[in-house]
């Protein structure tokens, strides 16, 4: 019988050498997480549908951190749906995507030189691209954060695709996927408050966002302005990015794990941070208790000092500084 055992060992492209756990019969074993609703990692070979063949094998040593290994991205998105899997967990309480204590699943290698990465509702999954020249596989752990939480928001505000609730679907991935990112602890990819910084996506060696000051994508906007929800999501996303940051770390100039940042307010008053603990939790309670399909920019920062008026109380430092970030994304009272 399949038995879920922790000591995989996973050599990954992103994130160095990590734990994996993964299922072993007699003396066969695969990627499947039985410590996490059996969240199982397939190895789509370049092809672009059903699920390939579960990555299985007669060692539990997974990948070599080369991408010409086929094993190290599957070790990367193993790695990065355990990591998530765990943040909801331990921070939330919550079980799996849908909170009910199923593992979905990952595919790697889809098509060739494919330069994304994607949630889908239908299939209950996650699937990865290769990257430039199949070398650069969308496996990083804030990537993997992303996609998942994909799954999160659907399941609970289902934050509808477009307009300016699309924006806040997006941002709602971001902003997951840093929390996973630092609350993994990960050595090798260290927390940061930028997405997809190891993925090179630009071959320039810059990040696909920034959440300090969005507009340093050169898309992304850092405030609201009436029409916002007309652009893509993944830019109308930039003023709840922009709101995270300051409500973690306030607004001006920091170094944080050896990245600078420097957010500015749109209104040019400070706001002083509370930490990204804190500012998670508002934005999950408001996620999972306060949004709903339609909500918009104004009913996001509704819901927000909501929720920040039960954890905190309305005269609470807490409820101030949700208001002052809103203020400093130009999403007003
Ligand atoms: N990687 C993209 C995302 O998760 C795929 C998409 O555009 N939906 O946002
Ligand atoms: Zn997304
Ligand atoms: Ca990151």
């Amino acid at each position: 019988q399949w038995q879920a055992i922790e000591n995989g060992i996973g050599n990954t492209q992103y994130s160095g050498q990590v734990t994996l756990s993964t299922a072993q019969s007699g003396s066969n074993y695969t990627l499947t997480d039985n410590d996490r609703g059996g969240h199982k990692t397939y190895n789509l070979n370049h092809g672009t549908s059903g699920t390939g063949s579960l990555f299985s094998q007669s060692s539990d040593t997974w990948g070599n951190g080369s991408p010409s290994n086929a094993a190290t991205a599957g070790a990367d998105a193993h790695y990065g749906a355990a990591e998530t899997w765990d943040y909801y967990k331990e921070v939330y309480g919550r079980s799996g995507i849908r909170g009910d204590g199923r593992g979905a699943y990952s595919r790697v290698h889809y098509g060739n030189n494919y330069v994304n990465a994607f949630w889908s509702d239908s299939c209950f999954c996650m699937t990865y691209g290769d990257g430039s020249g199949n070398s650069k596989p969308l496996t990083s752990l804030d990537v993997a954060g992303h996609e998942m939480t994909h799954g999160v928001t659907s399941a609970t505000a289902g934050l509808i695709y477009s307009g300016e609730s699309g924006g806040l679907n997006e941002a709602t991935s971001d902003i997951f996927a840093t929390a996973v990112e630092f609350h993994s602890g990960n050595s090798t990819d260290v927390g940061d408050y930028l997405i997809g910084e190891k993925i090179d996506i630009n071959g320039n060696g810059t990040p696909l966002r920034y959440q300090d000051k969005p507009s340093r994508d050169g898309a992304s906007k850092d405030n609201w302005y009436a029409g916002i929800g007309n652009i893509d999501v993944h830019y109308s996303s930039g003023p709840a990015n922009h709101w995270f940051y300051l409500l973690s770390e306030g607004s001006g100039a920091k170094v944080i794990n050896g990245v600078s940042y420097n957010s500015p307010t749109a209104d040019g008053l400070p706001v002083t941070g509370i930490g990204r603990d804190k500012a998670a939790l508002i934005w999950y309670k408001a996620l999972t208790t306060k949004f709903t399909s339609t909500t918009n920019y104004a009913s996001a920062r509704t819901g927000t000092l909501a929720v920040a008026g039960e954890l905190y109380g309305t005269s609470s430092t807490e409820y101030k500084a949700v208001a002052d970030a809103w203020a400093g994304v130009a999403v007003g009272a």
